[in-house]
Protein backbone atom coordinates (compact mmCIF):
# COMPACT_ATOMS: atom_id res chain seq x y z
CA UNK A 1 0.00 0.00 0.00
CA UNK A 2 0.99 3.27 -0.13
CA UNK A 3 1.02 4.20 3.43
CA UNK A 4 3.90 1.44 3.93
CA UNK A 5 5.65 2.66 0.58
CA UNK A 6 5.88 5.96 2.77
CA UNK A 7 6.88 4.49 5.67
CA UNK A 8 10.09 3.03 4.26
CA UNK A 9 10.91 6.54 2.12
CA UNK A 10 14.44 6.88 3.08
CA UNK A 11 14.60 10.73 3.75
CA UNK A 12 18.13 12.67 2.09
CA UNK A 13 19.97 15.49 4.46
CA UNK A 14 19.25 18.07 1.75
CA UNK A 15 15.68 16.79 1.00
CA UNK A 16 15.24 17.20 5.33
CA UNK A 17 16.87 20.52 5.21
CA UNK A 18 14.62 22.30 2.77
CA UNK A 19 11.16 20.18 4.10
CA UNK A 20 12.63 21.72 7.40
CA UNK A 21 12.98 25.28 5.61
CA UNK A 22 9.32 25.43 3.61
CA UNK A 23 8.11 24.73 7.27
CA UNK A 24 8.83 28.61 7.24
CA UNK A 25 7.35 30.65 4.89
CA UNK A 26 9.94 34.26 5.09
CA UNK A 27 12.77 31.86 5.34
CA UNK A 28 15.30 32.69 2.68
CA UNK A 29 16.82 29.37 2.34
CA UNK A 30 20.45 30.35 3.36
CA UNK A 31 20.74 28.55 6.62
CA UNK A 32 19.80 25.75 4.52
CA UNK A 33 22.23 26.02 1.61
CA UNK A 34 24.61 26.60 4.59
CA UNK A 35 24.24 23.46 6.12
CA UNK A 36 24.00 21.37 2.74
CA UNK A 37 27.65 22.55 2.27
CA UNK A 38 28.64 20.92 5.77
CA UNK A 39 27.30 18.46 4.83
CA UNK A 40 29.04 18.38 1.16
CA UNK A 41 32.65 18.84 3.21
CA UNK A 42 31.74 15.98 5.44
CA UNK A 43 31.09 13.81 2.74
CA UNK A 44 34.39 14.69 1.67
CA UNK A 45 36.35 14.55 5.11
CA UNK A 46 35.04 11.12 5.72
CA UNK A 47 35.87 9.93 2.41
CA UNK A 48 39.78 10.68 3.44
CA UNK A 49 39.50 9.95 7.14
CA UNK A 50 38.43 6.19 5.98
CA UNK A 51 41.53 6.21 3.62
CA UNK A 52 44.22 7.65 6.30
CA UNK A 53 45.29 4.29 6.91
CA UNK A 54 46.34 4.11 3.96
CA UNK A 55 47.77 7.10 3.48
CA UNK A 56 49.79 6.51 6.23
CA UNK A 57 51.62 3.86 4.68
CA UNK A 58 52.65 5.96 1.87
CA UNK A 59 54.00 8.41 4.46
CA UNK A 60 52.62 11.82 6.76
CA UNK A 61 52.65 14.61 8.09
CA UNK A 62 54.85 17.19 5.35
CA UNK A 63 56.99 14.23 4.92
CA UNK A 64 56.15 12.90 0.90
CA UNK A 65 54.96 9.30 -0.22
CA UNK A 66 56.22 6.91 -2.49
CA UNK A 67 55.14 9.32 -5.67
CA UNK A 68 57.23 11.84 -3.95
CA UNK A 69 54.34 14.36 -3.19
CA UNK A 70 53.52 15.54 -0.32
CA UNK A 71 51.18 14.16 1.77
CA UNK A 72 48.32 16.49 3.85
CA UNK A 73 47.35 16.61 6.98
CA UNK A 74 44.19 15.55 7.52
CA UNK A 75 43.48 18.29 10.16
CA UNK A 76 44.32 20.86 7.53
CA UNK A 77 42.36 19.27 4.49
CA UNK A 78 39.22 18.81 6.68
CA UNK A 79 39.77 22.97 7.21
CA UNK A 80 40.45 23.52 3.37
CA UNK A 81 37.40 21.17 3.03
CA UNK A 82 35.31 23.25 4.94
CA UNK A 83 36.60 26.78 4.30
CA UNK A 84 36.01 26.50 0.67
CA UNK A 85 32.50 24.88 0.70
CA UNK A 86 31.56 27.75 2.84
CA UNK A 87 33.05 30.20 0.54
CA UNK A 88 31.16 28.88 -2.67
CA UNK A 89 27.82 29.98 -1.45
CA UNK A 90 28.91 33.57 -0.44
CA UNK A 91 26.60 33.22 2.83
CA UNK A 92 29.55 33.19 5.52
CA UNK A 93 31.11 36.40 6.12
CA UNK A 94 33.93 34.71 8.51
CA UNK A 95 35.11 31.24 9.34
CA UNK A 96 36.78 31.22 12.83
CA UNK A 97 38.73 27.50 13.13
CA UNK A 98 40.66 25.95 15.71
CA UNK A 99 43.32 25.39 13.03
CA UNK A 100 43.69 29.48 12.29
CA UNK A 101 44.97 31.98 14.97
CA UNK A 102 42.62 34.52 13.56
CA UNK A 103 39.67 34.87 11.60
CA UNK A 104 39.39 33.67 8.36
CA UNK A 105 36.99 36.71 6.09
CA UNK A 106 34.99 35.14 3.35
CA UNK A 107 32.34 37.20 2.20
CA UNK A 108 32.55 40.12 4.01
CA UNK A 109 30.71 42.66 2.41
CA UNK A 110 27.68 40.24 1.98
CA UNK A 111 27.82 37.58 4.09
CA UNK A 112 25.27 36.90 6.82
CA UNK A 113 26.50 34.27 8.81
CA UNK A 114 29.58 33.92 11.31
CA UNK A 115 30.59 30.57 11.32
CA UNK A 116 32.96 28.42 14.07
CA UNK A 117 34.50 25.04 13.81
CA UNK A 118 36.69 22.62 14.70
CA UNK A 119 37.49 20.98 11.60
CA UNK A 120 39.08 17.62 12.88
CA UNK A 121 38.80 17.15 16.73
CA UNK A 122 40.65 14.40 18.73
CA UNK A 123 43.24 14.22 16.11
CA UNK A 124 45.16 12.54 18.06
CA UNK A 125 42.84 9.37 17.74
CA UNK A 126 43.63 9.40 13.84
CA UNK A 127 47.15 7.65 14.83
CA UNK A 128 45.43 4.36 16.18
CA UNK A 129 42.14 4.32 13.99
CA UNK A 130 39.79 5.88 16.79
CA UNK A 131 36.61 7.96 15.77
CA UNK A 132 36.63 11.33 15.51
CA UNK A 133 34.83 14.48 14.60
CA UNK A 134 34.20 17.83 12.81
CA UNK A 135 32.02 20.75 15.33
CA UNK A 136 30.61 23.55 14.02
CA UNK A 137 28.72 26.49 15.35
CA UNK A 138 26.77 29.32 13.48
CA UNK A 139 25.78 32.96 14.24
CA UNK A 140 24.01 35.78 12.50
CA UNK A 141 26.34 38.46 12.00
CA UNK A 142 25.24 41.73 14.05
CA UNK A 143 23.50 44.24 11.33
CA UNK A 144 26.67 47.10 11.92
CA UNK A 145 26.86 47.26 7.73
CA UNK A 146 28.36 50.59 8.24
CA UNK A 147 31.72 49.57 9.82
CA UNK A 148 34.44 47.20 9.10
CA UNK A 149 34.00 43.53 9.60
CA UNK A 150 35.91 42.89 12.80
CA UNK A 151 36.57 39.71 15.18
CA UNK A 152 34.79 41.35 17.49
CA UNK A 153 31.28 40.61 15.94
CA UNK A 154 31.99 37.12 16.23
CA UNK A 155 31.89 37.38 19.91
CA UNK A 156 28.54 36.05 20.57
CA UNK A 157 27.47 34.03 23.51
CA UNK A 158 26.32 30.35 22.96
CA UNK A 159 22.54 31.25 23.19
CA UNK A 160 22.61 33.14 19.88
CA UNK A 161 23.73 30.22 17.71
CA UNK A 162 21.56 29.52 15.05
CA UNK A 163 22.42 26.35 14.35
CA UNK A 164 25.30 23.81 15.28
CA UNK A 165 26.38 20.20 15.09
CA UNK A 166 29.01 17.67 14.27
CA UNK A 167 29.80 14.70 12.26
CA UNK A 168 31.48 12.09 13.78
CA UNK A 169 33.56 9.11 11.79
CA UNK A 170 33.23 6.81 13.46
CA UNK A 171 32.46 2.90 12.51
CA UNK A 172 29.45 4.81 10.15
CA UNK A 173 29.84 8.53 9.79
CA UNK A 174 27.20 10.48 11.17
CA UNK A 175 26.30 14.34 10.92
CA UNK A 176 24.00 15.52 14.12
CA UNK A 177 22.85 19.14 14.34
CA UNK A 178 19.74 21.48 15.67
CA UNK A 179 18.95 24.56 14.71
CA UNK A 180 17.20 24.76 18.40
CA UNK A 181 14.11 22.46 17.04
CA UNK A 182 15.73 19.88 18.31
CA UNK A 183 18.03 17.22 17.20
CA UNK A 184 18.24 15.21 14.12
CA UNK A 185 21.19 12.66 13.36
CA UNK A 186 21.65 11.43 9.49
CA UNK A 187 23.91 8.13 8.86
CA UNK A 188 26.24 8.18 5.63
CA UNK A 189 25.87 5.70 3.27
CA UNK A 190 28.22 5.51 1.57
CA UNK A 191 27.98 3.56 -1.53
CA UNK A 192 25.27 6.52 -2.46
CA UNK A 193 27.32 9.04 -0.79
CA UNK A 194 24.33 10.69 0.96
CA UNK A 195 23.36 11.08 4.67
CA UNK A 196 20.06 9.26 5.42
CA UNK A 197 18.12 10.63 8.00
CA UNK A 198 17.87 8.58 10.69
CA UNK A 199 16.60 10.17 13.91
CA UNK A 200 14.54 13.62 14.13
CA UNK A 201 14.23 14.33 17.63
CA UNK A 202 17.14 12.73 19.75
CA UNK A 203 16.24 12.94 23.88
CA UNK A 204 19.14 12.34 26.14
CA UNK A 205 18.06 9.99 28.94
CA UNK A 206 16.88 12.14 32.26
CA UNK A 207 19.74 9.89 33.94
CA UNK A 208 22.69 7.82 33.04
CA UNK A 209 25.09 5.73 34.37
CA UNK A 210 28.18 6.55 32.50
CA UNK A 211 30.95 8.68 33.37
CA UNK A 212 33.27 10.66 31.30
CA UNK A 213 36.46 12.17 32.40
CA UNK A 214 40.32 11.90 31.83
CA UNK A 215 41.02 10.32 35.59
CA UNK A 216 44.62 11.15 35.23
CA UNK A 217 44.45 14.81 36.14
CA UNK A 218 42.66 13.80 39.22
CA UNK A 219 45.07 15.21 41.90
CA UNK A 220 44.08 18.81 40.75
CA UNK A 221 40.81 18.27 40.83
CA UNK A 222 38.27 20.17 42.95
CA UNK A 223 36.94 18.31 46.17
CA UNK A 224 33.59 18.55 44.44
CA UNK A 225 34.81 17.01 41.08
CA UNK A 226 36.57 14.30 43.63
CA UNK A 227 33.55 14.01 45.63
CA UNK A 228 31.37 13.24 42.68
CA UNK A 229 33.48 10.88 41.27
CA UNK A 230 33.82 8.75 44.31
CA UNK A 231 30.07 8.87 44.28
CA UNK A 232 30.11 7.68 40.45
CA UNK A 233 32.44 4.53 42.08
CA UNK A 234 29.79 3.66 45.28
CA UNK A 235 27.48 0.74 45.34
CA UNK A 236 24.21 1.15 45.39
CA UNK A 237 21.73 -1.11 43.70
CA UNK A 238 18.88 1.53 43.49
CA UNK A 239 20.74 4.03 41.98
CA UNK A 240 22.66 1.77 39.30
CA UNK A 241 25.94 2.35 40.83
CA UNK A 242 28.88 1.96 40.76
CA UNK A 243 28.66 3.37 36.71
CA UNK A 244 30.82 2.73 34.00
CA UNK A 245 33.87 4.50 33.32
CA UNK A 246 33.97 5.44 29.64
CA UNK A 247 36.18 7.87 27.76
CA UNK A 248 37.20 7.92 24.37
CA UNK A 249 39.22 10.99 23.67
CA UNK A 250 37.57 12.42 21.35
CA UNK A 251 35.23 15.17 22.42
CA UNK A 252 32.54 14.19 19.54
CA UNK A 253 32.87 10.52 20.19
CA UNK A 254 32.09 10.75 23.86
CA UNK A 255 29.52 13.22 23.60
CA UNK A 256 27.31 11.06 20.84
CA UNK A 257 27.52 8.65 23.34
CA UNK A 258 26.11 10.87 25.96
CA UNK A 259 23.46 12.23 23.94
CA UNK A 260 22.49 8.05 22.66
CA UNK A 261 23.20 6.54 26.45
CA UNK A 262 23.40 9.40 29.05
CA UNK A 263 25.36 9.68 31.50
CA UNK A 264 28.17 13.10 31.89
CA UNK A 265 31.23 14.00 30.05
CA UNK A 266 33.78 16.73 31.99
CA UNK A 267 36.46 18.49 31.28
CA UNK A 268 37.19 20.71 34.20
CA UNK A 269 40.14 22.83 35.63
CA UNK A 270 43.26 20.95 36.25
CA UNK A 271 46.93 22.09 36.89
CA UNK A 272 47.58 21.50 33.14
CA UNK A 273 44.97 23.44 31.95
CA UNK A 274 43.64 26.08 34.41
CA UNK A 275 40.58 26.90 32.25
CA UNK A 276 39.95 23.46 31.48
CA UNK A 277 41.03 22.22 27.85
CA UNK A 278 38.36 22.57 25.35
CA UNK A 279 37.19 25.89 23.36
CA UNK A 280 34.60 27.47 24.26
CA UNK A 281 33.71 28.87 20.78
CA UNK A 282 33.91 25.71 18.82
CA UNK A 283 33.97 22.99 20.83
CA UNK A 284 31.72 23.62 23.71
CA UNK A 285 28.71 25.82 22.32
CA UNK A 286 27.96 23.86 19.84
CA UNK A 287 27.98 20.42 21.78
CA UNK A 288 26.06 22.54 24.46
CA UNK A 289 23.60 23.39 22.25
CA UNK A 290 22.86 19.93 20.83
CA UNK A 291 22.69 18.49 24.40
CA UNK A 292 20.22 21.40 25.67
CA UNK A 293 18.15 20.71 22.30
CA UNK A 294 17.96 16.86 23.56
CA UNK A 295 17.30 17.81 27.09
CA UNK A 296 20.33 17.93 28.64
CA UNK A 297 22.53 20.55 30.23
CA UNK A 298 25.60 21.92 30.38
CA UNK A 299 27.82 24.17 32.74
CA UNK A 300 31.39 25.73 33.64
CA UNK A 301 30.60 23.84 37.27
CA UNK A 302 28.75 26.96 38.40
CA UNK A 303 26.61 28.58 35.13
CA UNK A 304 25.35 27.74 32.22
CA UNK A 305 27.99 27.03 29.31
CA UNK A 306 25.55 29.19 26.55
CA UNK A 307 25.52 32.37 28.55
CA UNK A 308 28.95 32.99 28.92
CA UNK A 309 29.71 36.35 27.25
CA UNK A 310 32.96 35.52 25.29
CA UNK A 311 36.26 37.62 25.24
CA UNK A 312 38.36 36.08 22.63
CA UNK A 313 37.79 33.40 20.08
CA UNK A 314 40.08 30.81 21.11
CA UNK A 315 39.64 30.47 24.99
CA UNK A 316 38.91 28.05 27.17
CA UNK A 317 36.12 26.65 29.73
CA UNK A 318 35.35 24.13 31.91
CA UNK A 319 32.49 22.10 31.22
CA UNK A 320 30.49 19.46 32.71
CA UNK A 321 28.10 18.07 30.30
CA UNK A 322 24.79 15.62 29.63
CA UNK A 323 22.01 13.58 31.40
CA UNK A 324 19.86 17.05 33.50
CA UNK A 325 20.14 14.48 36.75
CA UNK A 326 23.80 13.98 36.26
CA UNK A 327 24.81 17.53 35.71
CA UNK A 328 22.74 18.75 38.90
CA UNK A 329 24.33 16.44 41.10
CA UNK A 330 27.57 17.03 40.44
CA UNK A 331 27.23 20.81 40.49
CA UNK A 332 25.14 20.13 44.15
CA UNK A 333 28.77 18.56 45.26
CA UNK A 334 30.71 21.52 43.46
CA UNK A 335 28.43 23.61 45.50
CA UNK A 336 29.02 22.16 48.92
CA UNK A 337 32.59 21.39 48.40
CA UNK A 338 33.69 25.61 47.42
P1 LIG B 1 42.40 18.45 20.04
O1 LIG B 1 41.61 19.64 19.56
O2 LIG B 1 43.88 18.72 20.15
O3 LIG B 1 42.09 17.22 19.25
O4 LIG B 1 41.97 18.22 21.57
C1 LIG B 1 40.62 18.11 21.89
C2 LIG B 1 40.36 16.76 22.46
C3 LIG B 1 38.90 16.49 22.69
O5 LIG B 1 38.32 15.88 21.59
C4 LIG B 1 38.93 15.56 23.87
O6 LIG B 1 37.73 15.62 24.61
C5 LIG B 1 40.10 16.06 24.66
O7 LIG B 1 40.96 16.69 23.73
C6 LIG B 1 40.85 14.99 25.37
O8 LIG B 1 41.90 15.58 26.07
P2 LIG B 1 42.82 14.75 27.08
O9 LIG B 1 43.70 13.90 26.22
O10 LIG B 1 43.57 15.80 27.84
O11 LIG B 1 41.92 13.94 27.97
MG1 LIG C 1 39.66 20.27 19.12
Amino acid sequence: STSTAKSRKLVTLDEYIIQAQNKFPGATGELSQLLRDIGLAAKIISREVNKAGITNLLGVDGSTNVHGESVKRLDLFADQQLISALDRSMITCMVISEENDGIVRLNSEGGKYIVYMDPLDGSSNIDVNVSIGSIFSIYMRQPRFDKKLVEDDALQPGIRQVAAGYVLYGSSTIMVYTTGLGVSSFTLDPSIGEFILSEDDFKIPECGNIYSINEGSYNSWADGLKKYIKYCQVEDEETNRPYTARYIGSMVADLHRTLIKGGIFIYPASTRYPNGKLRLMYECNPLSFIIEQAGGMAIDGKKRIMEKQPTSIHQRIPIYIGSPDNVKKVKELLDQHE
